[in-house]
């Protein structure tokens, strides 16, 4: 069959995205290994217009037309799906990703246009959907889906977990048009770069965040599987830079040491980078020297709050000398050091956020991530909290700004400012970070010069 995969348009100014959408990828692999014809058509990536998408979608229509889609988006992926349907009402229209599979049944009685939502991991149910469609099968047999029979809305029962997924098709970059992306990393030491995932699940309990897809359990790519892929990056595909974008990529540390050590031995001398957030209780003085040596350079902590009484609340599992001492830790070792805040959790208040600035203050890392609380479908708040319109979950990629409904806007932006502009306007922040990192420093400088220029802009 012939398909297309789809990202959504991000109508923010700044919206430009990373990485590659891996999702897509693996599936492109998985179904051209089954032997479907798949191209991809990044539309937020290459920024195109209603008019462009039609013209290429004509040039080749597909059988089937598949969306990824998170909370933040999934406005702008129905319009597309809605796009798609006005001009090829022929085309079977499929939505994936976080957003459908954490509200299969309301996803597809909000959008008309969606015919199929896969629920949870794609690659299996992907297959097998295509089959079903192929064969006529009926829809009924695919589990992980949720269909239109009629008036009525079926979910199928769930799509069990891949159990070994060291089994998957490696990601198939070739279908992307890697410059793009490269073009829009922040923080890299030598290009081209792309990203990596080496786990699926996390066995934590944050309740902010969002598991609808991967779950609670931790599947592992082993150390082999790991370095099979990056050895095919390297050796045929000369990139120089691989950003692990796991959830929790040091979970477990002998599986994390075994992929540092076996990078060392090849002498690839490529950069590595942890952008994602690592957390605090899984990493310490043996695991940062191996990953200096093996050319990891950039890590995030996953802190949230400065305040002891939020991170019990929020189920963050950590305490605040973990912090300090995982902090300290990767700075000695010479990395380029992030802590990633949110202003607004549950149970916060002006007095937490002075206790999280306080904290990074105190710790000095090279950089902040600060983000605004938001109560996304899949996370444990979600059910607590009263947001339903998606026009509230907005994104700006500049300030990683959302809102939601039932947030005081203002005061959540007073919290959002007195952070990041208490932590960064400083010039002595600057001469260290130049100092400390030389040209990594000048670029984080002029990102933070950006962001402070455009990110009430983005905001209106
Ligand atoms: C990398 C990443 C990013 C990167 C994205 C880069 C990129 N181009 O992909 C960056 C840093 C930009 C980012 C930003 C944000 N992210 Co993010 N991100 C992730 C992360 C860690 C990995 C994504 C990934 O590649 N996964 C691996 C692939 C294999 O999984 P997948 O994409 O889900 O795809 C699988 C299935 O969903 C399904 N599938 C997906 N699409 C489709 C489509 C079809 C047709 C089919 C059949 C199947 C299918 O099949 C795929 C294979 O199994 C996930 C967490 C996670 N572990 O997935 C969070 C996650 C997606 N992000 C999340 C959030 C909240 C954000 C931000 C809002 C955070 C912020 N405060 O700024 C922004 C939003 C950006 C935006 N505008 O979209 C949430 C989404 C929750 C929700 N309900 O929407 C997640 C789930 C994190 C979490 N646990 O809470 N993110
Ligand atoms: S925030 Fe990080 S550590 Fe917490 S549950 Fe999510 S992925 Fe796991």
């Amino acid at each position: 069959m012939k398909i297309i995969l789809a990202t959504p348009l991000m109508k923010e100014r700044r919206a430009d995205l990373q990485y590659i959408p891996l999702g897509l990828a693996y599936l492109t692999g998985a179904l051209k290994k089954a032997g479907h014809e798949v191209t991809i058509l990044d539309v937020r990536a290459e920024k195109l217009n209603d008019a462009r998408v039609i013209e290429r979608i004509k040039k080749d229509p597909p059988h089937i037309f598949g969306v990824t889609s998170n909370t933040c988006q999934i406005r702008e992926a129905a319009a597309l799906l809605d796009l798609v349907r006005e001009h090829f009402p022929a085309v079977t229209t499929v939505l994936g990703g976080p957003h459908v599979s954490a509200l299969p049944e309301r996803t597809l009685k909000e959008q008309p246009s969606i015919d199929i939502g896969v629920v949870g991991e794609g690659e299996v149910t992907a297959v097998e959907l295509c089959a079903a469609l192929e064969n006529k099968t009926g829809l009924g047999g695919v589990a992980g889906i949720v269909y239109r029979d009629g008036a009525k809305i079926v979910l199928t029962p769930a799509r069990p977990m891949i159990a070994d997924i060291n089994s998957i098709a490696f990601p198939d970059r070739d279908a992307f048009p890697i410059a793009i992306y490269n073009s829009h990393i922040i923080e890299y030491k030598a290009k081209p770069i792309t990203s990596v995932i080496t786990t699926r699940g996390c066995p934590h309990q944050c309740t902010f965040c969002c598991k609808s897809v991967f779950g609670s359990r931790q599947r592992l790519r082993s150390a082999g599987n790991v370095i099979a892929e990056m050895r095919e990056l390297i050796e045929n595909r000369h990139y120089r830079e691989i950003h692990i974008i796991d959830d929790n990529f040091t979970f477990d540390t002998a599986r994390a040491k075994a992929i540092c050590e076996e990078i060392i031995a090849r002498k690839w001398n490529v950069h590595f980078s942890l952008p994602n957030g690592v957390r605090v209780n899984n990493f310490d003085d043996s695991l940062a020297a191996l990953m200096r040596k093996a050319g990891f350079y950039s890590l995030w902590f996953g802190v949230e709050s400065g305040d002891p009484e939020v991170l019990k609340r929020i189920k963050k599992g950590i305490q605040l000398d973990q912090v300090r001492k995982a902090v300290a830790t990767a700075k000695r070792h010479g990395f380029f050091t992030g802590m990633y805040f949110i202003v607004g959790l549950p149970g916060s208040g002006p007095k937490s956020e002075k206790m999280s600035l306080d904290l990074a203050r105190e710790l000095e890392p090279d950089v902040i991530g600060v983000g605004i609380f938001t109560s996304y479908p899949g996370s444990e708040l979600y059910n607590s909290a009263s947001a339903s319109d998606w026009a509230h979950y907005r994104h700006d990629f500049s300030g990683h700004h959302f809102t939601g409904e039932q947030f005081d806007e203002a005061y959540i932006l007073k919290q959002f400012d007195m952070l990041s502009q208490k932590f960064y306007f400083r010039p002595a922040y600057y001469i260290s970070l130049v100092r400390r990192h030389g040209m990594l420093g000048v670029r984080r400088v002029w990102i933070n010069f950006k962001n402070f220029l455009f990110r009430r802009l983005d905001l209106q």
